[in-house]
């Protein structure tokens, strides 16, 4: 059954953004349809999908890597379950690129069938934690939290936009026989990007001159985009109704915030559940950026 309140929207027993909301979008979600050469970007809120957008659309629109390019990102690879620039997907020329949070079980039949590629960036949860409260209490389209204790209870509730963490990656790496999918770690992409470009460039097939991944992993960096408007959604950071203090969408980028912010207790509460919930999982994870 569906529920509401002011920021989470409950569809099929995971939680949507209420503002961003377009039930009837959510609806036909199942028969959207995909093509062979589309790629998806599949994350848990806060794990590097912009990011991701970022990369592949250096990848493939060659022109735009030229920074006078006017398209913002979340309109190069938009949202599947938000459509927020309200766009004909089906009159997008191929190949195509969307990015979403959609948990494995509620994402088109089409990708069940191994019809086009996707690519899934997960991150260590400590700075998904940490990364997703400092984003909460910016944008008003979330719910703030007055510490991150508060803010913690409802992360590892799966109280939030995206539901639960654990559900979100073990769902995604159980079932990734159903699909044609590459698992790639924020932290690897951070520790050595040029890798990681090729890596993705690879699964989606699009050779590369060493002058090409150059250009773009210069564009691919934190500082570059940082500076991005186009990338650091500066027309939001901007408008004062959107945001409550301060802020930016590219706020660190590092490897390891957490440890800033968790106090001792905490951060043994979350091992704990991390242990008992991540028991047996084969996927790596570095909490620290001095880890190989
Ligand atoms: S969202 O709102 O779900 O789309 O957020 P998402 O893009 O998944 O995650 C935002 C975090 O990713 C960091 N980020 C980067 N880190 C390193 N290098 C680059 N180029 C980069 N681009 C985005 C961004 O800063 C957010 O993490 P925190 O820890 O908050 O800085």
């Amino acid at each position: 059954m569906d529920s509401t309140d002011k920021y989470l929207f409950k569809f099929k027993g995971f939680y949507f953004s209420t503002s961003y909301l377009d039930h009837e979008l959510l609806e036909n979600l199942d028969d959207f349809e995909v093509r062979d050469d589309d790629v998806f970007i599949v994350t848990y809120p806060k794990s590097g999908t912009i990011w991701t957008q970022q990369i592949l659309s250096l990848i493939y629109f060659e022109n735009h890597r030229n920074r006078t390019e006017s398209i913002n990102v979340n309109i190069r690879a938009p949202y599947i379950e938000y459509n927020l620039q309200k766009t004909d997907f089906s009159k997008r020329p191929s190949p195509r690129i969307f990015c979403t949070h959609l948990p494995y079980h509620l994402v088109p039949k089409g990708l069940k069938n191994k019809k086009a590629k996707i690519i899934y960036i997960y991150r260590n949860p400590k700075d998904i934690l940490i990364s997703y409260y400092h984003f909460s209490n910016w944008v008003t389209a979330f719910e703030p939290s007055e510490n991150i204790e508060c803010f913690m209870e409802k992360f590892l509730n799966g109280k939030v936009v995206g539901s639960l963490w654990f559900d979100h990656i073990r769902g995604w790496y159980e079932h990734r026989h159903d699909f044609n999918i590459l698992f790639m770690m924020y932290e690897e992409m951070k520790k050595d990007l040029r890798i990681s470009v090729r890596k993705i460039s690879r699964f989606v097939e699009k050779e590369l001159s060493e002058e090409d991944i150059d250009t773009i992993v210069k564009q691919a960096t934190f500082e570059t985009m940082k500076t991005d408007p186009l990338v650091n959604h500066k027309a939001i950071s901007e408008n004062e109704a959107a945001t409550r203090t301060e802020g930016k969408f590219l706020r660190k980028g590092t490897i390891g915030d957490w440890k800033t912010h968790l106090t001792v207790e905490q951060n043994e509460r979350f091992d704990r559940i991390f242990k008992s919930r991540m028991k047996d999982f084969p996927l790596k994870f570095i909490w620290d950026m001095n880890e190989n």
